[in-house]
Order: structure tokens, then C-alpha cells, then sequence
């Protein structure tokens, strides 16, 4: 029975008149009464705190109504569990997806203020390292339009990703600040707070009627308070909550301590609860290990289920119905520990029997995977879990039970086997593998391509994938083309409904109706027009953070993400070397200038990633100030990559590089919001590039190198590359360079051991890759040449990207995974 009665159709305020005028009166409104400045002083901050609230007032109407319709119709409610969502500007974003842009301009026009000035005002959300937390960003976005019930629960944390700078090439980082202006768009709910514990003790209890139970006594408390932030879909269709959960204590002042003198004491409590959401981690791909991390995981892994608890019960009054009302989707390992805890929640405080909420936490549950990286994967000392989560430790260790039951009874699996599925892992001291626990704690597993599944599958999970055959699935990411085309780049979104209609903005499938006009020469010069007028763009920023001048006549060729070894930024600035040898020994061929442009962050303690940041600084200032090199090449290295930066760099770039070593990288999506914009993709198999490469064809990629096959051989030979260098003159001349000092004459031996790895395992294939690499920059070349012919590639890029649409993804999480109809739209 629902605890109390819901109320579905209250009264609503009457919805508010978008004209100019009246959205100037309010803009004029908010900066009065809720910020309380007077027009004339205002600041550019108040302005665009005062556009963002009368802005915001636009969408809460269809916030209410969203979650009414959600209570009235008893649908089933998603639940987007992730430890990053990496959202950037919401701004923009909401206003255009409610179609406010043109009319907010105006108002501010009258006012003199100038719009485009507040949106680059706005702090990027950037809680988020890369890839996975701008998926799940996507992912909201797709929810909503596609008008899905759905929640996204994750940290608010006081300092997201660092900000990068540069001293003298190196990376250095300093705290972001998100939140030094306030934040606007967030609403918090004191009333949705919930109780966190950590540590103690397990206590079996006998109830009255004799069962025994556990009771887990935490010896330390503190609270979730949960900051609800609006996610409006596309034409304002839905506008789902994004819940983000931030630590206080229970008992902020220490009132005994307090009165006996000791005000430092008194605070403690309150600052040791902080520490818990006050930073992100700034690791991609590396464990942190850290006692931190794990309370991070806990803490909104908790505060989410509790909130999903009660919601449930509140509307349904039972718990059996769990899997048919809810949906909780773990964005890779980091809220695992979740399964564990529905586990307590429904055996310790319900009181379920054991198989019966083991059925339905595995009807709730499905887990996506992000990477096969070993260093990526999630594990925890069970003397860690079983200091700071003791019960849930017990939990895990009779899961495990069960699972290698049934492995060695209904499989049965040999010794071997059963080590590789169960969840302890035993090599060195014990450790719990969150990967075997979420997959076992799902009725879904999900790798992001189709190659990256089927390695799962013969990988990480291939003994676990013979145990449950059914569940490991394939959903391909995607991105939403509102932020990746419509509102990054107006001009082509424009251009594009000038030529084939507005329809592709319902439905981006309909892009499609841009390949008959690929060929057609007006088109192609309009559509190159456009790129230039964001190479343009893009050029004014390069010369204003480096001042560096490039040509927008010039091919941009752009490699935008984290830095890491696998995504090998390494090969293309050592390729940079080698053409720069090249033009100063041959000026007299028919050169295509380029500019190379580089940014990402390298996670702070990775010291081979934070040297090629330093490299491609140290190479950029050689090449720049060369006047043999006369202008044809160049080569620079944006500071500070997130968001909005990318925002800029996409529309502008003529090639993506997305050219990581074969099998490494799961996905990509950088790859999709440049082939959206128009962008020839220069990439390997790996990844969504090979599904790139059949969507679009053959003709319009340009693909080289080992494939996964290829370098998994070469691995398993402990092939030494020194032949692959013999072999390539260029290539030893480019590392030779290097590595003797030539771009470091303040360090000559700072790349010797980068280099000197090359020549020892080469890991990445950086030096048998080479070659391939080099011949497929040429083709590049040839292509750039004949420019009828480099536009109609681009076009065709366009046209091609429905299938990397993040709506397309969403549709199939939720037929496949999470057993909801969507309605056609
Ligand atoms: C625990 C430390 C840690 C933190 C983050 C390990 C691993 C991660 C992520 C899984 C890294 C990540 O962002 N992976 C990327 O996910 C994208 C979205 O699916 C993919 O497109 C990328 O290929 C993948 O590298």
C-alpha cells in the first residue's frame, strides 16, 4: 500500500508567454529580486545568473509534469548510476533544446548584453575525466528526448576535473572551481537526505518470530544531501532530474567539544565528511586504490539505492515488483558495490529470503564495461572492504558462494576456471574483483562496440561468459547530435536543413538525404564555406592562448582527448618529426600545409603521458620558428581540453585522429562528434571505428595499421621491434631526433628512455605501426589535393552518423536491456 496518498493533478501556475518582452521583464526580475542588483552595476556573472534563472523557469513546469506523468502512468524508472557525468554548459544546451536561443538574444539585446559573452561565462561542469562521463552526460539527454523515465544519481563534487596549464610545456595542475559563482541551475533537497555509515561491526539478531538476522552497527555516520539539476530533451519533450549527492555531517558542530574550548575539534566531524565529495579523481584508466575511492563508491552507491527504495515503496508499497518498476544501470565498475547493498537492503532490513532478493537485484541490475585495460580494472583489498564495509564483505562472500556452486556443480568448471570467475581474487593478498560482482549481479553485461564486446568476451569475462551465456550483449555509444551538431555548429545545421528540410533534427536518420548531394559542386563549396568560417574560429583561439598564427587554408588535423600511451599521441608526433625531416629535404615538392593540433589532460601521476604533453611542446616550438619549414607545417598544443573547448575544435577539424593500438580502445566517441561535423576520420580498427568504417565505407576513411589480431600475435611472440625500425629509415631518423636532444637542448636525455621503450617492448606498436601510419597520412595528402573530392568524403561523413546518434543507443539499452517500449516519435 502507497504510504500516502499521491496527488497527481494539482494545480499548475498558468505557463509563462515566451515573447522578447516578457523574457526581458523577467531576465530584469531575477537580477532585481533574486540577485538583487541593480541593473546598473550589475556584472556579467549576475547576468548570467539572472538569464539562467528566467531560463529555468521555462522548464519547470515540464520538470513537473515529466515526474507526474512518470507517477501517474506507473511506468518503469531508469536509474543511470555513474561516478562521473561529464555534462559541460547546460545553457545553451536547455535553451536550445526548449527553442528559447533566438528569443533570450533579443531580450538580452535590449538590455545590451550580449549573449554569446554569458554562455562562454558559464563554468563547464566538467565531473568527468573523458569518454565514459560524457557518455553518460549524452545519455541523459537521449532520456529525455526520448521521453524515458529517468534519473541520473552521481557526486557533487565540489572541484571537478583540474585545470590544465602550461609551464614552459609541461602539464601543471591546478583545482577547478565550478562553484565559486553558485550554481544556478542546481535545486537542493534538504529532504532528501539520507544516512551514510562506515565501519563497525555485524550483529546477528534474533527477531521475535526467531529468525536470524544480520544487523550491520556502522561506528560512523554522515549524510547524503541530495542537488537536483533539470535534463531537458530535445524540444523541451521531457525533462528528467540529474541527482548528484554531496556529504555532510550529521552533526556539523561538535557542540561538547565546541563548549569545552575546542574549536578546531568541533569542526572535524564536518570537514572529514566533506572530504568525501570534495574531488574527483583524476585517473582514466588507472585504479586509484585509495580509501577515498572507495568511500566515493559507497556513498552515492548507498544514498542512490536508498532514494530508489523509498520512491518505490512509496508508490508501490511492495518490493517484489522491483524489477519490473526499476531499472538500475551501473556506468562501469565504480558503483558495483551497489549490488552488494541491495542485497542488505533487502535481506538485512526487509527481511527477504536470501534466493528470492538475489532474483531480484539481478532483475534490477545491468552492468556496462568501459575498457579491457588490466590497470582499469576495479579491485579492493578484502581487508579494506572488511574494515570499512563489513557486512557488505560478508554479502559478497556468500554471492561468490553461490556462483562458484553452481560453476563447479551445473558448468563444471575446472580449478582454473573457478578462479577465474570468482569474485576474490587471490594473487598476492585477497581482493574483490567489482567486475565479477557486477557481472554476476546482472541480468546485462554490455561492452560500447562490437569489437570491445567480443573481446570481452573471449577476455576479461570469457570463463564467466561460458557460465552465463545469455547476458554479455552489445550496445555501440553514441552522441547527441543537439550539443555535437545542432548547437556546436549552427552554420552546417543551417546548411544542412537549407539543402534536405528540417526533418534530420527529429529524426537524424534523415541525414542520409545528404548523400545526393555529395557530388552536387554548389554543395560541396557551401559545405567547405562553413568549415572555414569555424577553422577561422578555431585559428582566433590558437593565436589568442599560444600566439601561434595558422592558416585556415590549411588541413587541420586534430587529435583531441586524454593522453594516454594506448591512444598513442606518441605515433602522430613522431610522424609530425618525420614530415618536418621530409619538407626541410625536399622543399621542392608539392606540400599540403597543416596545422596538428593536440589537447587532453594526462592523468597527474602518469609520468610517460605528461612527458608526451611536453613533447609535443617541445617538437611545436622547433617546428613553429623554423623558416625552412615555411609555414607548411604546424604544430600546437591547446591548454586546458574539456567540454567547451571541444565544442570549438570539432566543427573546425578537416581529419580526426582517432589511432589507438588495435583492441584497446573500447569504444571512441571523440570519433563520432567529428564525423558528425564533417571530419575524414584517419583511424585503426579498433573501437567503433570498425563500425565507422561499414557505415560510411571504405571510400571515406582512411584506415591503416595492425589489426587486433595482428598485435595480440606479436604480443604473445615478445616480437622485438628493432626490424620494424631497421625497416624504416624515416622512422629511425624521426626517433633519433628525439631522442638525442634535437627539440631539448636544455635536456638533450629527456626523451631517451620514451624512445628507448620503443626499441625495447614497444607495448603500443607505436614503431610497427609507423609505416602504415605514414603512408596513410599520404593518402591523406592526395585526398586534401583533389578537394571535389576531399568535400564529398566530408559530406558523406555527415550524412552517414545516424547510427552514432546516442538516441539510437538509448533506444536499445532500453528494448534490450531495460524492457521498455518506446513510443515512435
Ligand atoms: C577507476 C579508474 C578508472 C576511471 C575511469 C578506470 C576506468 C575509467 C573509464 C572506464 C575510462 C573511460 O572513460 N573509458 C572510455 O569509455 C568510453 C565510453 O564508453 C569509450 O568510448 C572509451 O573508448 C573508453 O576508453
Amino acid at each position: 500500500m502507497p504510504q500516502k496518498p499521491i496527488v497527481y493533478d494539482a494545480p499548475t501556475p498558468e505557463p509563462r508567454a515566451v515573447t522578447v518582452e516578457a523574457l526581458q521583464a523577467e531576465i530584469l526580475e531575477k537580477l532585481t529580486y533574486s540577485i538583487g542588483k541593480d541593473p546598473i552595476v550589475a556584472r556579467r556573472h549576475d547576468w548570467l545568473a539572472a538569464t539562467i534563472y528566467a531560463v529555468r523557469d521555462r522548464i519547470m513546469d515540464r520538470w513537473m509534469e515529466s515526474s507526474r506523468d512518470t507517477w501517474r502512468t506507473s511506468n518503469k524508472r531508469v536509474y543511470y548510476l555513474s561516478l562521473e557525468f561529464l555534462i559541460g554548459r547546460l545553457m545553451r544546451d536547455a535553451m536550445s533544446n526548449v527553442g528559447l536561443m533566438d528569443t533570450v538574444r533579443e531580450a538580452l539585446n535590449n538590455l545590451n548584453v550580449e549573449l554569446d559573452d554569458l554562455i562562454d561565462l558559464e563554468p563547464d561542469a566538467a565531473l568527468g575525466n573523458g569518454g565514459l562521463g560524457r557518455l553518460a552526460a549524452c545519455f541523459m539527454e537521449s532520456m529525455s528526448t526520448l521521453q524515458i523515465p529517468a534519473y541520473g544519481y552521481g557526486i557533487r563534487y565540489a572541484h571537478g576535473l583540474f585545470r590544465q596549464e602550461m609551464s614552459e610545456g609541461w602539464q601543471v595542475e591546478l583545482p577547478e572551481d565550478w562553484l565559486a559563482h553558485g550554481n544556478p541551475w542546481e535545486f537542493e533537497r534538504r529532504e532528501s537526505a539520507y544516512e551514510i555509515g562506515f565501519g563497525g561491526h555485524v550483529e546477528p539478531v534474533t527477531d521475535p518470530d526467531g529468525t536470524l538476522r544480520q544487523e550491520w552497527r556502522p561506528n560512523d555516520h554522515l549524510l547524503a544531501v541530495a542537488y537536483d539539476t533539470p535534463i531537458v530533451g530535445w524540444r523541451g519533450a521531457r525533462v528528467n532530474t540529474l541527482r548528484l549527492w554531496s556529504a555532510q555531517p550529521i552533526d556539523p558542530i561538535l557542540l561538547d567539544k565546541f563548549n569545552s574550548g575546542d574549536h578546531i575539534g568541533a569542526l572535524e566531524e564536518s570537514s572529514r565528511a566533506e572530504a568525501i565529495t570534495r574531488v574527483l579523481y583524476p585517473a582514466d584508466a588507472t585504479v586509484a586504490g585509495q580509501e577515498l575511492r572507495l568511500r566515493q563508491e559507497f556513498f552515492f552507491s548507498s544514498a542512490s539505492l536508498q532514494d530508489i527504495v523509498r520512491r518505490h515503496l512509496q508508490q508501490y508499497g511492495d518490493l517484489g515488483s522491483l524489477p519490473d518498476k526499476v531499472a538500475v544501470q551501473l556506468n562501469d565498475t565504480h558503483p558495483a558495490i551497489a549490488i552488494a547493498e541491495m542485497m542488505r537492503i533487502l535481506v538485512d532490513l526487509n527481511g527477504m529470503r536470501w534466493a528470492e532478493a538475489w532474483k531480484l537485484t539481478r532483475g534490477v541490475f545491468s552492468y556496462t564495461n568501459h575498457t579491457l585495460l588490466p590497470e582499469a580494472l576495479e579491485s579492493w583489498p578484502v581487508a579494506l572492504l572488511e574494515r570499512l564495509l563489513p557486512r557488505h564483505m560478508q554479502i559478497i562472500y556468500a554471492i561468490n558462494a553461490d556462483v562458484l556452486t553452481e560453476a563447479r556443480q551445473r558448468a563444471k568448471f575446472d580449478d582454473q576456471q573457478i578462479a577465474n570467475v570468482s569474485l576474490i581474487d587471490e594473487h598476492g593478498g585477497r581482493r574483490v574483483r567489482m567486475g565479477q560482482l557486477a557481472f554476476v549481479g546482472s541480468h546485462s553485461i554490455n561492452g560500447v562496440s562490437a569489437l570491445h564486446t567480443e573481446l570481452m568476451k573471449q577476455t576479461v569475462f570469457a570463463d564467466l561468459h561460458k557460465l552465463y551465456p545469455e547476458r554479455i550483449n552489445n550496445k555501440t555509444n553514441g552522441i547527441t547530435p543537439r550539443r555535437w551538431l545542432m548547437q556546436c555548429n549552427p552554420g552546417l545545421t543551417r546548411l544542412i536543413t537549407e539543402r534536405i528540410g528540417p526533418d534530420f533534427l527529429d529524426d537524424i536518420d534523415k541525414l542520409r538525404g545528404l548523400d545526393a548531394h555529395a557530388d552536387d559542386p554548389t554543395f560541396q563549396e557551401q559545405f567547405a564555406r562553413v568549415k572555414t568560417v569555424k577553422k577561422a574560429r578555431l585559428a582566433k583561439l590558437i593565436k589568442d592562448r599560444l600566439g601561434v598564427t595558422v592558416s585556415e587554408g590549411a588541413l587541420f588535423d586534430v587529435q583531441i582527448k586524454r593522453i594516454h600511451e594506448y591512444k598513442r599521441q606518441l605515433l602522430n608526433i613522431i610522424q609530425a618529426v618525420a614530415a618536418y625531416d621530409e619538407i626541410r629535404a625536399h622543399p621542392e615538392k608539392d606540400w599540403v600545409p597543416r596545422v596538428k593540433v593536440f589537447a587532453g589532460k594526462a592523468a597527474p601521476s602518469y609520468w610517460n603521458a605528461k612527458l608526451i604533453i611536453k613533447l609535443i611542446n617541445d617538437v611545436g616550438k622547433v617546428i613553429n620558428n623554423d623558416p625552412a619549414v615555411r609555414g607548411l607545417l604546424k604544430v600546437v598544443f591547446l591548454p586546458n581540453y574539456n567540454v567547451s573547448v571541444a565544442e570549438i575544435i570539432v566543427p573546425a577539424a578537416d581529419l580526426s585522429e582517432q589511432i589507438s593500438t588495435a583492441g584497446m580502445e573500447a569504444s571512441g566517441t571523440g570519433n563520432m562528434k567529428f564525423m558528425a561535423n564533417g571530419a575524414i576520420t584517419i583511424g585503426t580498427m579498433d573501437g567503433a571505428n570498425v563500425e565507422m568504417h561499414k557505415e560510411v565505407g571504405a571510400d571515406n576513411i582512411v584506415i591503416f595499421g595492425l589489426s587486433t589480431e595482428q598485435v595480440a600475435e606479436k604480443r604473445a611472440k615478445s616480437e622485438v621491434p628493432r626490424a620494424a625500425i631497421d625497416r624504416s629509415p624515416r622512422l629511425k631518423e624521426a626517433l633519433d631526433s628525439i631522442a638525442s636532444g634535437v627539440f631539448s637542448p636544455d635536456d638533450p636525455n629527456r626523451y631517451r628512455d620514451l624512445i628507448g621503450g620503443l626499441y625495447d617492448h614497444d607495448w603500443f606498436m607505436v614503431a610497427r605501426d609507423f609505416d602504415s601510419y605514414s603512408a596513410a597520412q599520404r593518402q591523406v595528402d592526395a585526398l586534401w589535393l583533389d578537394r571535389a573530392r576531399w568535400n564529398r568524403m566530408a559530406i558523406h561523413n555527415t550524412a552517414r552518423v545516424g547510427f552514432f546518434s546516442s538516441d539510437r543507443t538509448i533506444r536499445q539499452y532500453a528494448e534490450d536491456i531495460w524492457g521498455l517500449a518506446i513510443a515512435n516519435q
